[in-house]
């Protein structure tokens, strides 16, 4: 359990012993960050922005609701580290500014990853791969510049993001070419180094596939083995509307806190529109054409399809709820629908309802329901 939890515990665990009422609901209590105190954090992506104020409303709903928050995009390679020499502070600063003014608990997001990687890391000045040793040199100045700059700051990283493939194998990324499966280990070692104090995660999509599952479960098997600090495993939630079915997601946190690391789902949405090719995957290099048969939604959610949604939403939350102990935090990807990733991708302007909270920044109809299940976990 990370420090900033062990505090909420015992200040809800005080606050239930002073109102003397273990078992009686609040029926005051309303929002995410309230609701699930004493179970795991609830978080949200932002992005640079918000931070920048551009979107009051958006920033209101983060403050009421959550308690943890991770920079969806101003802390990856090519934004903060773009050439070899220039590192950009301004916007993960104001980042880590507002998270610590509002007193929330801060993941950075991410260390090392095969996309959105600045293009130079990889290669020399004749555009030729660079060796084993410089790259790891390179990764070494990256992790350690930034994690020393925020040393006592964040909370935890996502230290390497999604290193393996949905059969279980090694991801072919650059770091994985020129370095070897070793680059996951020494980036680990070296954000260690950095800030004794950060926990650090591993951090991947499509984890309730058994295969990949079994991938993460033994490449952080490993860097247990090898005394490799590793504090918890992310499981992205980047759910589908069919898939994957909440038992299979079940299946895998069982599988991976056996591991005895803090599991945390992290960058929860869910799409409803239809998928545009066979392979279902967050693979973010996906790009497809905008066409009405792919965007059915651009006029409004129908109401069957919505109450689907939230009942998909609430068995998730039944499901995290029963394994709580298991889990540390739950991250939303993004605030609301209107500025989620979701409506872009695959295929750039469609209109998607992936989140809790909709464009006019309401909190969905439905959601007090998930909330009122949360305050009234103990007594069921
Ligand atoms: O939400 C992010 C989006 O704004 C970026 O364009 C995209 C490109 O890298 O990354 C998105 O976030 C990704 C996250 O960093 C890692 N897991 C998959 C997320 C969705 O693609």
């Amino acid at each position: 359990m990370n420090r900033y939890k062990k505090q909420i515990v015992t200040v809800f665990a005080l606050g239930l012993l002073l109102s003397g009422c273990n078992n009686t609901p609040n029926q005051d209590i309303s929002t995410f960050k309230d609701a699930f105190a004493g179970k795991f954090l609830v978080g949200a992506a932002i992005n640079v922005g918000q931070i920048a104020g551009q979107e009051p409303k958006a920033i209101e709903i983060v403050k009421k609701q959550f308690n943890s928050v991770v920079a969806e995009n101003c802390m990856k390679m090519e934004n903060i580290h773009p050439e070899e020499e220039v590192f950009i502070w301004e916007e993960a600063d104001a980042f880590v500014d507002f998270a610590e003014k509002n007193n929330m608990h801060i993941v950075g997001h991410t260390l090392v990853w095969h996309s959105q990687a600045a293009p130079w890391i990889f290669v020399d000045d004749s555009g030729e791969d660079v060796s084993r040793e410089e790259l790891i040199e390179r990764m070494k100045n990256h992790i350690q510049t930034i994690v020393g700059r925020y040393k006592g700051r964040i909370d935890g990283w996502d230290v390497v993001n999604e290193a393996i493939e949905n059969d279980g194998s090694w991801r072919e990324s650059k770091w994985y070419q020129i370095i070897g499966p070793e680059y996951v280990e020494l980036a680990f070692q070296f954000a260690q180094e950095a800030d004794p104090e950060a926990e650090l995660y591993y951090n991947d999509f499509g984890v309730s596939g058994r295969s990949k599952c079994d991938g993460i479960y033994h490449l952080v098997k490993n860097l247990q083995e090898k005394n490799v600090k590793v504090d918890g495993i992310g499981l992205q939630g980047h759910l589908n509307f069919d898939i994957p079915k909440i038992s299979e997601m079940e299946t895998s946190i069982e599988k991976l806190s056996s591991l005895g690391v803090d599991l945390m789902v992290t960058e929860v949405d869910m799409t409803i529109l239809p998928w545009p090719s066979d392979e279902v995957t967050a693979e973010v290099s996906l790009n497809y054409e905008l066409s009405k048969e792919f965007n059915p939604y651009s006029g409004g959610l129908p109401d069957s399809v919505y109450q689907q949604v939230m009942d998909r939403y609430t068995g998730f939350f039944e499901m995290f709820l029963k394994h709580h102990e298991k889990i540390s935090r739950v991250t939303f990807w993004g605030v609301h629908d209107g500025n989620s990733w979701r409506n872009d991708w695959p295929i750039e302007g469609r209109t998607d309802f992936p989140l809790l909270f909709d464009r006019n920044y309401r909190m969905k109809e439905g959601v007090e329901d998930i909330l009122e299940m949360a305050e009234n976990w103990e007594t069921k």
